[in-house]
């Protein structure tokens, strides 16, 4: 029986709506849950809602908050395996990574349930004497969060924990597709005992999610936005946002380079660009959209390459698999038009192309060797099992090259020269760099975002995320008795600068 799931809000279901199926990308033909999808109105509302229950929230000390947060990572952590084998089921990610997907999240509570007893502000020594200079990070308000669904529960932690911490009260739109894994998310987040309001669940389209945020921030309800998806979304999201000054934070695409230097190993390379090309079947926004391999290695990485994605078994996503079936109809819909990217220069290996035979969303991989600066494939994200392949002689040409299609997330460099690793870290624009290690898997403590077409310089986790969901106060306080004007009421003590040895 297909789950039945419905959107809340200050703890009330929202029953009436569009209906939508999530289905299982495996066996297409499977529901996995009907969704009741909400209006403008209804998301404007649960909007309102937030901003009635934030105060409140944000008057709950913080390590009190903070214990919340340890609750919510203890409660991730014992479920691990049904949210694990729940977004398997629903976008045909491998169990073994669903289940690193679930560890992302703990390791994401893990880090901020202590936060709650840092929040730290500063106190700053004034000019002027009698008068002491304090700083404080206050929560920003209500947060509305828009997700998609190639990580439907971890990087959707990466903005409620934090924003929950910190004191805001949050409004989430999980992507339609991975209703049922958001919907767990959700219910594992209220059991630790959020009071009603402060986390609120939205499912509801693209279109209605755009006019209902517009509203929201005419009516001043939402302070942040935050936003993972597609460039041209976050585009979107952004001018809208900017209509409202306000900066998002935006975590968008990527063609995340890896630049292979004469001297690397290159069976760890080869090791890596499989794992970071065709990993979650391509589906990652840091998953590998380029080799840049030197010339004279480019014919025996080639080799490895292709004879370690040839021999990579895709299939069912419960079994020991390098990757499943495409997330959706709308993502498999897409990386066919991709596909008609490829061009008679390229040569393609190592077999076919395109859907294998059966029901599943399953497309076989795809290594594009020869791609030129000029190609679409080059330039441009391609969130599938697609891999291209382009050669350099001087890493100058190689960061050139890497730095090209505008993007700037992750990036990759395998080599054994400390100069070549710092030169290369220097000149990429992306705002995450690999040494010998491929463009996926950020740990969960680091700051995580992308310049360029790959976000607006906004950066999601540890401590560095505390900068969204929250705003600098500053405070003075003059105990003197007396008006004492900055700049101008200062005692100056008066070298004698013409003093010489
Ligand atoms: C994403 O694809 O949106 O670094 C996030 C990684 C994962 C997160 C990816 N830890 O590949």
């Amino acid at each position: 029986m297909a789950l039945q799931i419905v959107s809340v809000v200050a703890g009330e279901e929202l029953s009436s709506g569009t209906p939508y199926e999530s289905v299982n990308p495996a066996r297409p033909s499977e529901t996995v849950a009907t969704v009741q999808l909400a209006g403008a109105d209804d998301f404007a509302g649960a909007c309102r809602a937030a901003a009635a229950a934030q105060r409140e929230w944000a008057r709950v000390p913080a390590p009190v908050r903070g214990r919340v947060i340890a609750s919510i990572g203890r409660l991730v952590e014992a479920n691990t395996e049904a949210l694990a084998r729940l977004v398997t089921e629903e976008i045909g990610k491998p169990y073994a990574e669903a289940l690193g997907e679930v560890r992302e999240i703990v390791d994401t509570c893990d880090f901020f349930l202590g936060e709650g007893r840092r929040l730290y502000g500063q106190t700053v020594p004034s000019e002027m004497p009698d008068k002491s200079l304090f700083t404080f990070r206050v929560p920003v308000g209500v947060a509305a969060v828009v997700t998609a669904g190639n990580f439907p529960v971890a990087v959707p932690s990466w903005y409620l924990v934090p924003a929950l911490l910190c004191g805001n009260a949050v409004v989430w739109k999980p992507a339609e597709y991975a209703a049922a894994s958001a919907h767990a998310l959700y219910r594992l987040f209220a059991a630790a005992g959020l009071p009603d309001g402060v986390l609120n669940i939205v499912f509801a389209d693209g279109g209605q999610t755009y006019e209902g945020l517009d509203r929201a921030l005419g009516e001043g309800t939402v302070q942040k936005v935050g936003f993972t998806g597609s460039s041209a979304v976050g585009r979107a999201v952004g001018e809208l946002c900017g209509r409202h000054l306000q900066s998002p934070c935006l975590e968008l695409g990527g063609k995340n380079p890896m630049v292979v230097m004469p001297d690397a190993d290159l069976d760890l390379a080869a090791e890596g660009a499989l794992f970071s090309g065709f990993g979650t079947a391509g589906q990652r926004c840091t998953s590998l959209g380029t080799v840049i391999v030197h010339e004279d290695v480019h014919d025996e990485f080639l080799r490895r390459f292709t004879v370690a994605v040839r021999d990579a078994k895709i299939g069912d996503p419960n079994g020991d698999v390098l990757y499943g079936p495409l997330l959706d109809h709308k993502f498999a819909e897409r990386y066919e038009e991709y596909l008609g990217w490829i061009q008679p220069h390229h040569t393609v290996l190592p077999g076919p192309v395109g859907r294998m035979d059966g029901e599943g969303l399953y497309y076989h991989p795809v290594v594009v060797d020869g791609v030129r600066p000029g190609d679409r494939l080059f330039l441009e994200e391609t969130f599938g099992p697609i891999v291209g392949v382009t050669t350099f002689s001087t890493l100058d040409e190689a960061i050139d090259l890497a730095n090209r299609p505008g993007y700037g997330l992750s990036s990759s460099i395998y080599t054994s020269d400390p100069k070549a690793v710092f030169r290369f870290r220097e000149g990429v624009s992306a705002g995450m760099v690999s040494v010998n290690n491929s463009t996926s898997g950020a740990e969960a403590h680091l700051p995580f975002g992308g310049n360029g077409k790959s976000g607006n310089g906004s950066r999601q986790s540890g401590m560095w995320v505390l900068d969204q969901f929250t705003r600098w106060q500053a405070m003075n306080w003059d105990y003197s008795g007396r008006l004492q004007k900055a700049q101008m009421d200062v005692a100056e003590i008066t070298p004698d600068l013409g003093f010489r040895l």
